[in-house]
């Protein structure tokens, strides 16, 4: 299977805030530089570089007003004296005016965010468009006859919905490339995420659609990040009503309650006939993850890639989460091996 990847994504390196100070985010240069070598290692494949592609290409899944803000919030934050990392500090939450784009970066930052996860530093929007584009090129791979595409994306995005960023992501990566095959003629496509964490972006950018179904196999959101999105009576609105699929799952699931859910979400997925399926590959869902609470192991990654594959359908896999960063590349790369096994 093919590799797109981006060396810029090395110009993104946060903060996030940890027991009481800003720390080094788990979401660090090491991971996608992990996956790459382990790609590499293994001989999955080609390894290309993204092309580049045009902000147009980001707006159906974002608004135009909320990539510009990305696109100028480092030079509108430096402008006030300050160069560490910008973290918004208030939210327009409940009766608070949400009608309203703040006129200052202080504002800004809190107007389009979801949390204090998503810091936005000198070379954060060079490496998230980069992201962007990596998940493009690869898309553009598989809608030209691919059968297999593995966009090693960072930073993620599938927390960052049309209007706002958040738990380490700024632009949806899987979104804008799903965006892109319907634009290239596709008729339907289908998301299903695997990361951990529910990918309440991807939900909240296709939630009133019906030419793309999302689903997404998680953590309970009673327990887990991100707390406000992922319950199973999420199933989408008006013409989209039907076409969003939560699975929540406790804390401590292991492989023989995943492969459940799994097996569910990709029978709603070939009941959808997509022309393309992207993968969210998370594999923060692994045993020794520092921040999640699944349990799978690395071998649980090669029997979800073979369950992938048996779908039949051209698949883009998108790189989200995973920070159990010796064994992200392993896991990783072991979900692409099942797939190709099958496949090829
Ligand atoms: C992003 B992705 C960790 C707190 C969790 C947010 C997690 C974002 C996960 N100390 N903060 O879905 O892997
Ligand atoms: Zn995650």
């Amino acid at each position: 299977m093919i590799t797109i990847f981006s060396s810029n994504h090395r110009l993104h390196h946060g903060t996030e805030l940890k027991d009481g100070s800003l720390k080094p985010s788990f979401e660090n240069p090491q991971r996608a530089d992990t996956v790459l070598a382990r790609v590499k290692s293994e001989g999955l494949g080609d390894v290309i570089s993204e092309q580049r592609f045009d902000r147009s290409n980001y707006v159906p899944a974002h608004s135009e007003r909320y990539v510009t803000f990305l696109e100028n919030a480092w030079q509108e934050w430096v402008a006030t004296g300050k160069t560490h990392d910008a973290l918004p500090l208030v939210w327009p939450v409940r009766d608070l005016a949400i009608d309203k784009e703040p006129g200052f970066i202080d504002g800004k930052l809190g107007f389009y965010a979801m949390d204090a996860g998503a810091p936005i530093t000198q070379g954060t929007w060079e490496a998230v468009r980069s992201s962007a584009d990596v998940a493009l090129t690869g898309m553009e791979r598989v809608i030209e006859g691919e059968l297999g595409a593995f966009a090693l994306c960072r930073p993620p995005g599938h927390h960052a919905a049309r209007e706002y960023m958040g738990g380490y992501c700024y632009l949806n990566n899987a979104a804008i490339a799903a965006e892109r095959c319907l634009r290239r003629g596709a008729k339907r496509v289908a998301i299903l995420d695997v990361d951990f964490h529910h990918g309440n972006g991807t939900q909240n950018i296709f939630y009133d659609r019906n030419d793309v179904f999302f689903a997404s196999i998680h953590g309970d959101p009673s327990v887990s990040y991100p707390y406000f999105s992922g319950f199973a009576d999420e199933k989408g609105v008006g013409i989209g009503e039907g076409f969003n699929a939560n699975y929540p799952l406790p804390r401590g699931t292991q492989w023989d309650t995943f492969s459940v859910a799994l097996a569910d979400s990709l029978k709603r997925v070939q009941a959808h006939q997509p022309d393309f399926l992207i993968i969210s590959l998370g594999v923060d869902t692994f045993e020794h993850d520092p921040i999640s609470h699944f349990r799978l192991t690395s071998e649980n990654f090669i029997q979800m890639g073979e369950a992938i594959a048996e779908v039949g359908i051209p698949t883009l896999f998108v790189m989200e989460g995973g920070y159990m960063v010796d064994e992200i590349g392993i896991n990783a790369v072991n979900t692409l091996q099942g797939y190709d096994s099958k496949i090829f």
